[in-house]
């Protein structure tokens, strides 16, 4: 049976036996880390740019109307075979990925920014030398999804100048300061574990960029994980100030992790739609019950206390019952008003503004190179 197809226990449990390793039984340690690995001829897949807007397929049945497309269309998302660039799509699910991809690579880039504040303090040099390439990492993914969102027609200058112009979201949980150094640990576990939980079911997302971009994407954020639960576990049995700092930062991360799952089902405006084309394989609850119910006991091997006083387990359901999440907290950071949401654009914006000249020379390089290559030609 494909991971997917089962339930969404089943789903993860299928990924976490694919690969042996040595933290697949501790309960302290993540349990997310182990994606099943793909044909390398997937891995070496190159996206393609200039996209004809129409697509081979609606060449070949010009006269087909638009809803034979789509049902044609709907019937290989149901085969689970991949949508490409090229494919017809109906315009609905390009623009849905297109908001969708572009959101989550500019998560990613604003996403260095409260880590990379880290860079300079963090505490030894093995420290500084694994969260300087933890958040190169997250540069990364960022070039990888803007790369998969351009097959879909868009180009990287139209995103970034959306991204600075304040009309484009990013997840709501890079508004939050990082006052400590507990937080780095906070957001390795806590960030990098929900994102990672979200992130699995999309390596089987209808549409191939993105699924591929997003096997490689899970591998590192799920490293990232580790690193930042061993943080958490250093700090919680080092002196009582330092497990004072790791459940200072638990307190403050909880609830707006739980957030980035995006709003409840009831409230979610896309899931359903998404759902049917099978970009996203379960519902934004449902991911959450999931990172709950997998992150409480982690909680507890750490001696943490989850800042929740209607947090219990539920033996019929199996399952924790958790709070009411403060939604309205949530919308006010989608609105601009989060702690640092102004902080963090003005970053964006210098550091496009401070890049400018790399850009040129990068530009003036690759001419160099053409011209030297076209002489020896
Ligand atoms: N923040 O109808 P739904 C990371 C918006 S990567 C801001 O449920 P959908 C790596 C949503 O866009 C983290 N906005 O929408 C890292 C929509 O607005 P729109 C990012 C949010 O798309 C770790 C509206 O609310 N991950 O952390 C949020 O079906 C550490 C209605 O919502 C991804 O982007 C939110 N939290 O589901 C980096 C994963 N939630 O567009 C550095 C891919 C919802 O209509 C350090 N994305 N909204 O104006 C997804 O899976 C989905 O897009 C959801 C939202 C689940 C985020």
């Amino acid at each position: 049976m494909e991971p997917g197809e089962q339930g969404l226990g089943g789903f993860f449990e299928a990924i976490r036996h694919a690969v042996n390793c040595d933290t697949k039984n501790v309960v302290g340690a993540t349990n997310l880390c182990h994606i099943a690995s793909v044909p390398s001829k997937v891995e070496k897949c190159v996206y393609t740019q200039g996209l004809d807007s129409l697509g081979k397929d609606a060449l070949h049945v010009a006269s087909a109307t638009a809803s034979a497309l789509e049902a044609r269309f709907q019937a290989r998302v149901d085969a689970d075979d991949k949508i490409e660039p090229k494919d017809w799509m109906p315009d609905a699910y390009r623009h849905t990925l297109i908001r969708q991809i572009s959101q989550h690579a500019h998560s990613e880039i604003v996403g260095m920014l409260p880590e990379g504040n880290w860079i300079t303090r963090a505490p030894s040099l093995r420290r500084k030398a694994v969260l300087i390439a933890k958040v190169q990492d997250e540069g990364g993914h960022g070039m990888y999804l803007y790369s998969a969102a351009e097959t879909l027609g868009i180009s990287r200058d139209q995103m970034t100048a959306q991204l600075l112009a304040g009309t484009a979201k990013y997840s709501s949980i890079f508004n939050y300061p990082t006052p400590t150094w507990a937080d780095v640990g906070a957001i390795g576990w806590l960030v990098d574990g929900a994102a990672i939980m979200n992130q699995i079911p999309i390596c089987r997302c209808s549409y191939g960029p993105y699924a591929r971009a997003m096997v490689r994407i899970c591998r590192e954020e799920s490293f990232h994980q580790r690193q930042g639960f061993e943080i958490m576990m250093t700090l919680a049995r080092g002196t009582p100030e330092q497990k004072r700092m790791a459940q200072d930062a638990l307190n403050r991360w909880w609830w707006p992790s739980l957030m980035m799952f995006g709003p409840s089902d009831a409230e979610s405006k896309h899931t359903a739609q998404s759902m049917r084309w099978k970009i996203k394989r379960f519902s934004n609850d449902e991911l959450r019950q999931h990172f709950v119910d997998v992150t409480v006991p982690q909680a507890e091997f750490l001696g943490l206390k989850v800042p929740d006083p209607a947090l219990r387990w539920d033996e019929a359901s199996q399952h924790y019952e958790f709070g009411a999440i403060d939604w309205s907290e949530f919308n006010n950071v989608l609105k601009g008003n989060g702690p640092c949401n102004r902080e963090r654009l003005d970053a964006r914006r210098r550091a496009w503004d401070e890049g400018q000249w790399v850009r040129e020379a990068a530009v003036a390089h690759a001419e160099k190179q053409k011209q030297r290559a076209a002489r020896a030609a």
